[in-house]
């Protein structure tokens, strides 16, 4: 932890971090603004459903406000110009798009939301300082309460360099993606986040270790501080701590009658302006999902049709993910009308990841493909609705929940081209929508972003998580020896997952299985997968002694000598090397990801 002293500690490097806070200013206005420039000199609203959900600054000028109703937003600006906000697909890839630029500086970034992001440019400052005269370093923009003290521990200047890489992040923003932004200097994300909004619009603001404890007593509400929710907010209040400064002065004693020993630590350390929490690199979510709220539905057509949008919606994220779902969501919001409550309802089931096809390095869904999704959705709907009785639902969703993991076969072959491909998958992750619960909640209470809205298709917002692995099949492609001779040569595209060639192997499988299992025999089995079945159908015929009948000897031939020995090694020892090719039932059990895949002949 942080030193709890509020004044320097001369001699240690107490705030050795460097953190900044940038926050892009009224960010739909701003896509939007960017599409259409003629939209950048008249006061604009950001409209979803009855809600102004953002406006421009022109707009704020007239006293239009986040969360307003329209109504009341065109009492007060008249002339506002209302723009739809509820398609979030532009909105989406702008958050993405500037979180790419965010890794160029090859910092941890952590994503919140759709337009905050933390990066840690500790490292990044102390490279810094070994180039620069510590004299010659200025503050770039405003720096909270500025008072003349030195830190001893060097933090001063730290922040000053950070400063000077906030100005120049903005910038870069600016030059290439055309948003204006603002940021928060600070040695830790609690300060960094609370002062990024100090000068709105496009400016920034540091604040130095030392007016932590004053700045957030400036906070006239816990509820203020980033993490503290509402049921935190209300217990305190229970306990007339209401203001941060409340908070700074109860005795710590008196929190852990309240709250658990840590939790109360926490608060303490929070209402301090300490905070001890990594910025921790987002990676892709664990989880690509939309919903859509209405006032009631209650027949099974309509269902489906909302079923089927959400899907065609989904369909789109999933294909900017890039990851080959292979489990469905779908969740349900019941209306208990004798209780007048609802509750929501979840089941999910694995799906085939041959439904999805790679076409040119993008990711597609046939018509069948999309129609098999839909079967799927309903099937899962009926285990969730009794349908001989009424229903009455509010809130239908979909989300795919996992996605296929890159695979760890025990061959070392497979290994040998994975290692290289790990590496290279790293600049191929892109990170999408989101965020909510990281180990701080900042967006719960942010003061800007409180207040939430229930809106159509709002966004189901996974945690930033670790970065997934990347999942692939190699292409059954003919390699040239060059390529395949140093595995570092295999472009990660061409590895990715090609299931058209195996989906065309077992269409046909799959079409008389969905017809049998509709209805399903056993409608406990929601497994879908038809990959062993692939398998069973290019295990079929192979009897050759060095080289199954199976494999494209075109494939084989362009391995290095090395890998071809330890193949043949493993057709001649299949149970040692965990890969059987005797009979159709054995390998019907075969694990979907043995090397034998990738010597199906090239149809
Ligand atoms: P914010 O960062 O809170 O707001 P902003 O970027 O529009 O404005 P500021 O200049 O004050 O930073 O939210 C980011 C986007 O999130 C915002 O443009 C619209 C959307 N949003 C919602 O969809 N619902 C909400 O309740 C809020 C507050 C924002
Ligand atoms: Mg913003």
């Amino acid at each position: 932890m942080e030193s709890s002293s509020s004044t320097c500690n001369y001699g240690d490097n107490e705030h050795p971090r460097s953190i900044i806070h940038i926050d892009i200013d009224c960010f739909y206005a701003q896509v939007e603004m960017l599409r259409n420039p003629e939209l950048r000199t008249v006061p604009l609203g950001i409209q979803q459903k009855n809600i102004i959900v953002t406006s421009n600054y022109e707009a704020r000028n007239y006293g239009v406000q986040k969360c307003m109703l329209v109504s009341d937003a065109l009492k007060t600006c008249p002339n506002l110009k209302l723009v739809n906000g509820e398609d979030l697909h532009d909105y989406r890839a702008a958050s993405n798009k500037i979180f790419e630029l965010l890794q160029t500086w090859k910092c941890p970034v952590e994503k919140l939301g759709m337009d905050e992001n933390f990066i840690d440019v500790t490292k990044l400052v102390e490279e810094k300082l070994k180039c620069v005269h510590i004299e010659s370093v200025t503050h770039s923009g405003h720096i909270y309460n500025e008072s003349g003290i030195e830190c001893l521990c060097g933090c001063h200047t730290r922040l000053k360099v950070a400063s000077q890489l906030a100005n120049e992040i903005r910038q870069k923003i600016y030059d290439e993606l055309g948003f204006t932004t603002c940021a928060g200097i600070a040695h830790n994300k609690l300060l960094a986040k609370l002062v990024c909004p100090l000068h709105k619009p496009n400016n920034q603001t540091t604040i130095c270790p030392e007016h932590a404890t004053e700045f957030m007593s400036t906070l006239q509400s816990v509820r203020f501080i980033p993490s503290i929710g509402l049921k935190t907010t209300e217990t305190l209040i229970s306990h007339k701590i209401i203001s941060v400064t409340d908070l700074q002065q109860v005795p710590l004693d008196i929190l852990k009658k309240h709250f658990s020993s840590d939790m109360a630590v926490r608060l303490k350390n929070l209402s301090l302006g300490e905070d001890n929490t990594p910025v921790k690199q987002t990676g892709k979510p664990q989880s690509i999902g939309l919903e859509d709220s209405f006032k009631t539905v209650s027949v099974k057509s309509e269902v489906e049709d909302k079923f089927c949008a959400l899907l065609q919606r989904l369909l789109i994220l999933v294909r900017e993910d890039g990851r080959i779902p292979v489990s469905l969501r779908v969740t349900l919001r019941k209306k208990d009308a004798k209780r007048l409550s609802s509750h929501r309802e979840s089941r999910q089931c694995q799906i085939s990841p041959s439904i999805f096809i790679i076409t040119n390095g993008s990711l597609t869904v046939t018509n069948v493909g999309q129609q098999k999704l839909m079967t799927i959705i309903m099937r899962l709907f009926n285990k969730l609705i009794d349908l001989s009785k009424p229903f009455h639902l509010t809130l239908v969703g979909l989300a795919f929940t996992k996605f296929q993991e890159r695979m760890t076969g025990r061959s070392s072959i497979v290994n040998y081209l994975m290692n290289d491909i790990s590496v290279q998958s790293v600049l191929n992750l892109q990170n999408d929508c989101d965020t909510s619960a990281s180990s701080m909640d900042y967006s719960a209470a942010s003061p800007s972003s409180s207040t939430t809205t229930d809106l159509s298709d709002a966004e189901v917002e996974p945690s930033p998580k670790k970065p997934k692995k990347v999942t692939w099949i190699a292409k059954r492609r003919c390699l040239s020896k060059e390529e395949v001779a140093s595995p570092s040569k295999l472009k990660v595209g061409e590895l990715r997952l090609n299931s058209k060639e195996l989906e065309k192997v077992s269409e046909l499988r799959l079409n008389s299985r969905d017809r049998s299992l509709t209805p399903r025999a056993s409608p406990a089995k929601d497994n879908l997968s038809d990959a062993s079945d692939t398998m069973k159908d290019i295990a079929e015929g192979g009897n050759c002694d060095d080289c199954p009948s199976y494999v494209d000897k075109e494939v084989f031939n362009a391995l290095p000598d090395e890998m071809q020995q330890e193949l043949k090694v493993m057709w001649k020892n299949p149970t040692s090397s965990g890969m059987t090719r005797s009979s159709p039932r054995t390998m019907n059990k075969a694990k979907p990801n043995t090397l034998l895949k990738y010597f199906v002949p090239h149809k």
